[in-house]
């Protein structure tokens, strides 16, 4: 797939920013495992925490391909600072963007866009892959509701300023209990629990969400009644295309860095990438990435064009996040020994960091479910 000039500009623009601005602490932050917050101020001068938002709200709104570039060339350098953005842009501000009042959006978006992220609480303790099995607990009461109930696996939910999460707020079974709202940190009852100690993007922020009879002011309902399930799906079918594009930057990030060290290291006389045995795993690596970004960017054309795009962002998520993991243990093969050490070349970071995009914003599994169901729908 061909991208226009105004797509390889816009990576060319982001591809410098993030070497010059990110890459320098990338190693330290996941060291140290230090939230990569000190970066929030120059992405949102550079546009990236309000992508997906027109500028009305303070966004600078790019299409979904320059969306998929954003995070492919910031997880490219920093797998952290690429899953922060990517679920900033398409699980915060969007279902804020499209399911929210007016007043929602003027309350809420600016200050997203300004730099404050937004979190999403979908996932509980045992409501995971089953997403509908939500036990969170809202009750009208009044003119307010009042929320119990516990989030886990919270992506920046230490530090996002705003929430929104999903509650039943009926007693029915199945989904169309679920609804979903937008909270604030700060509000009594809204508290911010267990930070994750994580094999990688220890840079970025997961941490639990308890709500202990939250009172939640009527007007913060998100949408309509018993729509939480379904927007919140909505959400995930371009969530995925984003976490898509993270394993995409953090698999071109590691074939970087094992192309780079088989030009450099001479054994038995010359570089390891005159070995044919090197070359068809560097060959492999490359086709397999270039696949995967004709997925992703397919998946963002469609969603752009106003299709139906389920089907797509699932599959470049799944293919996408399995070549992020093969390639960045392929790297780590290439460098060796010292391939395996940390902070000394990024591809063991990034052998770590990518192993997420195999499970967050749904499993491999779940994407296999959604792409085999939409197949079954297809001829039935
Ligand atoms: N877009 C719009 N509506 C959707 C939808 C989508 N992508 N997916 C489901 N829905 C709707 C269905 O159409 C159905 O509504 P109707 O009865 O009105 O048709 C409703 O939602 C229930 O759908 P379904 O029966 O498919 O729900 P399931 O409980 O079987 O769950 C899966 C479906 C497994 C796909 C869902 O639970 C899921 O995506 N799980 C993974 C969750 C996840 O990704 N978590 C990551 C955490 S977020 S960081």
């Amino acid at each position: 797939m061909l991208l226009e000039k105004r797509h390889q500009e816009f990576r060319e623009k982001i591809r410098a920013y993030a070497l010059e601005k990110i890459a320098p602490s990338a190693a330290e932050l996941d060291e140290k495992q230090e939230f990569m917050g000190r970066h929030l101020k120059s992405l949102a001068e550079m546009g990236l925490m309000g992508m997906v938002v027109p500028e009305e709200y303070g966004g600078k709104p790019v299409d979904t391909i320059c969306y998929s570039i954003a995070v492919e060339e910031l997880s490219r350098v920093c797998g952290s600072t690429g899953i922060t953005i990517a679920a900033h842009n398409s699980l915060g501000l969007f279902p804020i963007y499209k399911f929210g009042t007016e007043e929602q959006r003027k309350k809420y978006l600016p200050r997203a866009t300004g730099g404050e992220l937004i979190a999403f609480g979908l996932t509980e303790p045992e409501a995971g892959s089953d997403a509908g099995a939500t036990k969170t607990k809202a009750e009208l009461k009044g003119d307010h509701w009042v929320m119990n109930g516990t989030k886990c696996f919270i992506t920046s939910a230490s530090h996002a300023f705003a929430s929104i999460a999903t509650a039943r707020t009926s007693d029915e079974p199945g989904v169309k209990a679920i609804s979903s709202f937008i909270l604030e940190k700060g509000w009594p009852g809204y508290d911010i629990g267990k930070k994750e100690n994580k094999m990688g993007l220890r840079g970025s922020d997961t941490a639990f969400l308890h709500f202990t009879d939250l009172i939640i002011p009527k007007e913060n309902q998100l949408g309509k009644l018993g729509e939480g399930f379904k927007q919140f799906m909505i959400t995930l079918d371009g969530g995925r295309i984003s976490i898509a594009a993270m394993a995409l930057g953090l698999a071109q990030g590691a074939f970087d860095c094992a192309l780079k060290y088989a030009t450099e290291r001479v054994q038995f006389g010359k570089p390891i990438a005159e070995y044919q045995a090197i070359q068809w795993q560097l060959a492999d690596m490359a086709t397999e990435i270039q696949a995967a970004r004709y997925l992703v960017y397919g998946a963002a054309a469609k969603k752009d064009a106003g299709m139906i795009f389920s089907q797509d962002s699932a599959m470049a998520k799944l293919y996408a996040g399995e070549v992020g993991t093969r390639t960045a243990a392929k790297a780590i093969q290439i460098l060796g020994g010292v391939g395996c050490f940390t902070g000394k070349y990024p591809a063991e970071r990034i052998w770590r960091d990518v192993k997420l995009c195999e499970i967050g914003e749904g499993t491999s599994e779940i994407q296999r479910l959604v792409i085999a169901r939409e197949l079954i729908k297809a001829v039935s």
